[in-house]
């Protein structure tokens, strides 16, 4: 597109392939000082959980500060942002997750890495061989001091309509507890311990689980932690990672931990992705939670190459 001026949010344009609504001016005027730059950036909801589909935008190619910003903002409104038809290998993937954080290997080396790329992780099922299983709500490796802000999936091979993956939306799961439950939490601390996945490889054999030996010491995390990038106040616990309250036994915990998933997961909380080969989905592990439903077996070939931006210690 050859167009100079100025434009106003919300107007038309017509490029010669399609007529796009400019949602992000500066993105558009970025580009004209920019030529070569990226196609224009469009957000379309998903659902009214959490979720936006963002178009126009090639991860590929170096991204302006603009449309860099753009995103972050998408991101942080959303929480779980998907991009179609990409075409990532492990370094520009890396690239798009340093926007996010500096990339993190899996502490727990629970997975194969792309040959090279130590943070870009491998989760397949092929013929023969299962993926490790996720079918469990859960925010990624909640049982580090620093868990991670956000995690990228870029889909490589899909079996067809099968292998979803579903996420929450912790803000709201937050704000809709009664005005006493709120308060109840607010305050309290949960310990976030890793020996699930370590019981998970152990149960997993020939699966794409690594076996670990030993985990490092649990977390203690606020239950409610208010998110840097937006200042709102997010669930933090979640059924894999989350052992108890501080202060009280498993037993003691496992009711009020019970209703806060169950609260948390209800249908109207719940984007349920439909994953396409070249699809880039990110989310906030900060201020969801996610379940990769299993409803497949080792006939199927289901592939990903996953990568993780750091995070800091939640507060
Ligand atoms: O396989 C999936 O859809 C998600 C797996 C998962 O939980 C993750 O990569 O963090
Ligand atoms: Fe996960």
């Amino acid at each position: 597109m050859m167009r100079s001026e100025i434009l106003r949010a919300g107007e038309r344009v017509r490029t010669a392939d399609a007529e796009h609504c400019v949602v992000s001016v500066a993105s558009y005027n970025d580009r004209q000082r920019n030529p070569g730059g990226l196609s224009m950036m469009e957000t379309r909801r998903l659902c009214g959980a959490l979720g936006a589909e963002v178009s126009g935008v090639d991860l590929s190619k170096p991204l302006s500060n603009t449309t860099a910003r753009d995103i972050v903002g998408a991101f942080h409104e959303h929480l779980v942002l998907v991009f179609r038809g990409q075409s990532l290998d492990p370094a520009a993937q890396l690239a798009f997750t340093r926007l996010f954080g500096e990339p993190s290997e899996h502490p727990l080396r629970t997975r194969a890495n792309v040959d090279g790329y130590p943070e870009v992780l491998v989760i397949e099922t092929r013929p023969g061989r299962m993926g490790a299983r996720n079918d469990y709500w859960h925010s990624d490796i909640s049982h580090q001091e620093c868990p991670p802000s956000a995690s990228i999936l870029h889909s490589l091979a899909v079996p067809d309509g099968l292998g979803d993956t579903m996420f929450c939306n912790m803000y709201r799961a937050a704000e809709t507890l009664s005005t006493g439950m709120q308060r109840l939490l607010d305050g309290m601390e949960a310990v976030h311990s890793g020996e699930a996945t370590m019981r998970r490889a152990e149960q997993e054999e020939g699966t794409d689980a690594l076996r670990i030996d030993s985990v490092p010491p649990p977390a203690t995390h606020p239950v409610l932690r208010t998110h840097p990038g937006t200042g709102r106040r997010a669930l933090f616990v979640n059924p894999h990672f989350t052992v108890s309250f501080e202060g009280m036994t498993q037993e003691e915990s496992a009711p009020l931990l019970d209703y806060l998933a169950e609260h948390s997961t209800r249908p109207e909380n719940v984007y349920r992705h439909r994953w396409a080969v070249g699809d880039v989905v990110i989310w906030d592990n900060r201020a969801t939670m996610h379940y990769a439903i299993r409803d497949y077996d080792d006939t199927i070939h289901r592939k990903h190459h996953r990568t993780t931006a750091s995070g800091e210690r939640p507060v």
